[in-house]
């Protein structure tokens, strides 16, 4: 018999493994018995489509640490668990602002491409639209996703996945090669950096290395083929594929070319590195190689002995995914996983693996490998890398432990350093 890994083709037809309602309990034509919506005409048409009114949950999580002073300085958060596939619906990708969206008339809006150019530039966004474009399916992670798995977390608490990871969201992005603008100013022999700063009232700044501009930076117009939402930065922001998200500015409206990084406020009192020794690591820019298993997840419905189809996501800043294990007895044996679809660069895999719960306590997890070979660290040696307290550039491991009632919880591999630490 054909196995569907783990699982049994007849086991799943039969309906012994996942429970289906007889046939026979079904009318042949509409009748007496039909449901409400078969006896009288559906409703008309929408100029903009909503999800079905019962699917109200699948919504972001919104977190304002300093609400009263700052409500635009926060996250909202990707729901990953009830999310299928690798696109985050327009709706529900990811927001991570430092000072609020800004209400920007794209009639108005200008960029300013100046510094070591030979001819500075401004451009319309009428003007951007007339220009070549690319389509690329690209991911964006926030530089502090995951940080309640982090050190400044010693702690493991009980979250869903999206509410710990969903700092990450993808979309097809559709935009100007950022190098044919550059280009068009003529680049400086001297030039080497860029700062690439937002119209937002933070005017979030940044300096990005002249390569990766000319490699596969994109001055984004679009996002899963409409224009981009005003939380990503309409009308345009700069998509820096595989890189920390602060680098991606959104509502971008000045490049300046320059010979060394500028070192805004932003990357100097943030996203940098504390290191276990004290010192601090300054421009990681990579997001390196994650996964992390979206369905089932802590904070959702308690699972049932049987089967369960384990599901998630993995994603390499440095590449593409080669393979995502998945470990179902604390990483002692390792899984190979199903992987969906393309694989494509830069682009996050969906991952697949059937497995049967014995009802017994234990632990699932997935671990990626990308083309580069670098395989994805378990936290407890992610976390001794660091010091206290340090939360950027966390792709550790995430164990979802499952205890005999069906109850998922968040776990740590390293009790003994975090309750030192808790302490501390
Ligand atoms: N102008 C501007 N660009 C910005 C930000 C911002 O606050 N202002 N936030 C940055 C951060 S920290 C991240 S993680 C990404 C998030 O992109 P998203 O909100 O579209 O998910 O945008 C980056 N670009
Ligand atoms: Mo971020």
């Amino acid at each position: 018999m054909k196995k569907i890994k783990g699982l049994t083709r007849r086991a799943l037809l039969s309906g012994t493994a996942i429970s289906v309602i007889p046939a026979s309990s079904f009318a042949q034509s509409i009748n007496e018995g039909s449901p409400a919506w078969m006896k009288t005409p559906g409703e008309s048409f929408n100029e903009y489509g909503l999800p079905s009114s019962q699917e109200i949950n699948t919504k972001r999580e919104i977190f304002q640490p300093y609400e009263e002073y700052a409500p635009g300085a926060g996250v909202a958060m990707t729901p990953l668990e009830k999310l299928e596939g690798i696109i985050t619906p327009n709706g529900l990708h990811f927001e991570r602002s430092h000072n609020g969206v800004p209400n920007i008339d794209a009639r108005q809006h200008e960029l300013l491409i100046h510094g070591l150019v030979e001819t500075p530039l401004v451009f319309k966004i009428e003007d951007l639209l007339k220009y070549p474009m690319e389509t690329k399916t690209y991911f964006i992670e926030c530089g502090g996703n995951s940080f309640y798995n982090s050190n400044a977390f010693p702690i493991a608490i009980d979250r869903t996945c999206g509410s710990i990871h969903g700092l990450m969201s993808t979309s097809e992005w559709t935009g100007v090669p950022l190098k044919n603008i550059l280009k068009e100013a003529g680049i400086k022999k001297d030039a080497l950096w860029l700062l690439a700063e937002g119209a937002d009232a933070g005017a979030m700044s940044r300096s990005i290395p002249l390569e990766k501009a000319l490699d596969d930076t994109l001055i984004a117009l679009y996002q899963n083929g409409e224009r981009i939402r005003p939380e990503q930065g309409y009308p345009i922001r700069l998509v820096v594929p595989g890189w920390e998200g602060n680098i991606s500015i959104k509502w971008l409206r000045r490049i300046k070319l320059t010979k060394k990084p500028t070192y805004t406020k932003d990357e100097t009192s943030k996203y940098s590195d504390l290191l276990a020794n004290g010192k601090t690591l300054q421009f990681t820019f990579p997001m390196e190689v994650k996964s992390v298993i979206t369905q089932p997840t802590a904070g959702a419905i308690p699972l049932k002995k049987g089967p369960v189809h384990i599901t998630g996501l993995a994603w390499s800043g440095l590449g593409k995914i080669k393979k995502v294990e998945v470990s179902t007895d604390k990483g002692k044996t390792w899984n190979t996983a199903h992987i969906d679809g393309a694989n494509q660069k830069l682009s996050p895999v969906r991952f697949r693996y059937n497995w049967i719960w014995n009802g017994e306590e234990c632990s699932i997890e997935s671990r990626a490998t990308d083309s580069k070979n670098n395989v994805q660290p378990q936290r407890k040696d992610w976390s001794i890398k660091y010091g206290l307290g340090h939360l950027y550039h966390n792709n550790s491991i995430q164990i979802w432990r499952i205890m005999p009632d069906g109850q998922i919880y968040n776990e740590y591999d390293d009790l003994a350093q975090n309750e030192k630490w808790s302490e501390e």
